[in-house]
């Protein structure tokens, strides 16, 4: 079957947004209790609960409902690529790499608990989220289970975020080229999203045409994530600064405006928007709703 364009069929999206989220805190909440030792679960729950859009939960349980399986087969890895995403923050904010002292409008887990704390809060909830996969995932043959945790693992180690950041490290005051940017977002920020839809889709016994259906969306929407954001970045500091979209000189980091143009980026996010789309026109586009939806919200969002 030939993929159609179709226009956004009408969903109640925020309310979507708000339910899962709220289902998601729940599951979070309850999959890190308070207990001993006291300060690194603090530390970790700190972290964890301080916010955040939930975006990967939603598109993994969103992937899990499209290709036909329940929400709760998808949440203990909807939980986990949380884990995972938080703990990256944790780290990316540490005086080692950026020193922030801001993180989701709250002092980051090194100001709080200090820099020993969260390096470990972080190593707890990477080692957590893949236990959490294996433990908690009921219903899902252990070949599926097996084939996520695989995905994920690669999705956060050396051929993934890791490698985004080691080359993101190293790319600092040089001048970087269009496609190192590219290498940059793609594994600092799209393999997550990646995993994240790839996953909910094996937990939701999505056949092998599917999986890789829904692969090419997730890295559409992935890369999409980092345009917006760069686009975002260059927007905010202008106003900021009172200046003109466009001519940012606030920071010496890369981004697409800055390297294309903030007209071309803009035209480069539509596109990714639209290559997203055609993947989901093989589905049911009531089923697909959800996904629609996501793939316009990254495209749209505002923070
Ligand atoms: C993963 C083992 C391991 C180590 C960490 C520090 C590091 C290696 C990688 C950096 C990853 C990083 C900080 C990527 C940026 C990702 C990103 C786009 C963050 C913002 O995501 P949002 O907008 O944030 O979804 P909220 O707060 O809404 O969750």
């Amino acid at each position: 079957k030939k993929p159609q364009k179709v226009p956004l069929p009408p969903f109640g999206f925020k309310e979507y947004m708000i339910q899962k989220g709220n289902q998601v805190n729940k599951a979070l909440d309850e999959a890190v209790p308070l207990q001993h030792p006291r300060k690194i679960h603090e530390a970790m729950r700190y972290s964890l609960l301080a916010g955040g859009k939930r975006v990967r939960p939603i598109l993994c349980i969103a992937s899990c409902e499209l290709v036909g399986g329940g929400e709760e087969l998808a949440m203990p890895t909807a939980c986990a690529l949380e884990m995972i995403h938080t703990m990256s923050l944790i780290h990316d904010d540490l005086p080692c790499m950026d020193n922030d002292d801001l993180r989701r409008g709250m002092p980051t887990s090194h100001k709080v608990f200090g820099e020993d704390t969260a390096v470990l809060a972080g190593d707890a909830l990477l080692a957590l989220a893949f236990e959490h996969v294996a433990s908690n995932t009921k219903n899902v043959s252990s070949d599926r289970v097996v084939q996520a945790l695989a995905e994920l693992g690669s999705a956060v180690g050396s051929k993934g975020l890791v490698a985004g950041q080691v080359v993101d490290i190293e790319s600092e005051g040089k001048e970087v080229s269009l496609s190192t940017l590219e290498y940059i977002h793609v594994h600092k920020t799209a393999k997550l999203l990646e995993a994240a839809v790839v996953c909910g889709a094996i937990m939701g016994g999505a056949d092998a045409t599917s999986v890789e259906r829904l692969r090419k969306y997730a890295r559409s929407i992935g890369l999409l994530f980092q345009v917006v954001d760069d686009i975002l970045d260059m927007t905010k500091s202008s106003e900021e600064l009172g200046k003109t979209a466009g001519k940012d000189l606030t920071s010496d980091k890369a981004t697409y405006p800055k390297l294309i143009g903030i007209d071309e980026a803009k035209k480069f996010a539509a596109q990714l928007t639209d290559q997203a789309n055609q993947e989901l026109g093989f589905y049911d586009p009531v089923k697909a709703a959800p996904l629609y939806h996501l793939a316009s919200y990254i495209a749209s969002r505002q923070n």
